[in-house]
């Protein structure tokens, strides 16, 4: 079994690596020990992505879980929505949100940021995920893709404990629409880079695609959200280039 992590204390973002369900595995090492950790500061020097056309749904049936770290959403037909990522071919498997933003866009943080975690389509194990901001706003719907989740989220219940991986029993299902997403996203707006997941095991290997235009959220929904969500944001001070400060810092090193 794996020990379990959250976003303060002890069980914190800085001791996540030497969470130890038996005293002698030290399951989420990567946290630490690890040199291409997510979230980084997005800046200019963060290389565009190429060749890279994400095809958003622009309707469909999802379901919508409360996971424990984060409200999760997943398409109902698994190989619905595919996107080539850097030249290779990716199917969504459910996206989720963080809050506050987890990446940053030249120093700046945001209130909400959204993960669209995909897996190559001729190999599950390889991830890429595509991050996008939000910005409040206090006129407005807000983006389409929280107005069609929005109305879901009273009656969201948490599972028993959520195991990732295995298949577990979803709650509501509903319709999405997404047009503003499909339509924002485009090659000349997202910076890609090599990372991590952002959560235990803060495993490497995962491709990020960072889009750097932010949807609407508006207040409403944000505050909606925050009810059910707390804060689950892992802070870092990672730069792009240079090696991750943070994880030297959980190790007790200076440099
Ligand atoms: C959140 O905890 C999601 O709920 C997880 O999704 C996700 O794990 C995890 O974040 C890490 O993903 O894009 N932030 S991230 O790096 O997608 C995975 C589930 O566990 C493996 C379903
Ligand atoms: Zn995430």
């Amino acid at each position: 079994t794996l020990p379990p992590y959250t976003y303060s204390g002890e069980t914190g973002p800085l001791l996540w690596h030497s969470l130890t369900a038996d005293g002698k595995s030290f399951p989420y090492e990567k946290c630490a020990t690890g040199k291409q950790q997510s979230p980084i500061d997005i800046t200019d020097e963060v290389p565009l992505a190429v060749n890279t056309t994400t095809t958003f749904p622009f309707s469909g049936e999802f379901s919508i879980e409360d996971d424990g770290h984060s409200i999760v959403v997943t398409p109902l037909k698994p190989d619905g929505y595919k996107s080539i990522l850097g030249g290779e071919v990716y199917k969504l498997s459910q996206f989720h949100f963080h809050l506050s933003s987890e990446h940053r866009l030249r120093h700046e943080s945001f209130p909400l940021e959204v993960h669209f975690v995909h897996t190559k389509l001729d190999d599950e194990n390889k991830l890429a995920v595509v991050g996008i901001f939000f910005d409040l706003v206090d006129t407005g719907s807000g983006d389409a893709l929280l107005q069609s989740i929005y109305p879901k989220l009273d009656g969201l219940q948490k599972p028993k404990h959520s195991r990732r991986g295995e298949q577990e029993k979803h709650g509501d299902s509903f319709e999405v629409q997404m047009h503003s997403i499909n339509n924002i996203v485009d090659n000349s707006h997202i910076r890609s880079y090599p990372g991590s997941l952002t959560t235990p095991p803060c495993s490497e290997g995962v491709s990020w695609y960072v889009v750097e235009e932010p949807l609407a959220v508006t207040v409403k929904q944000f505050n909606k959200m925050k009810k059910i969500m707390k804060f689950n944001s892992r802070i870092t001070q990672n730069d792009y280039s240079s090696p991750p400060k943070e994880n030297l810092l959980a190790l007790g090193k200076t440099s």
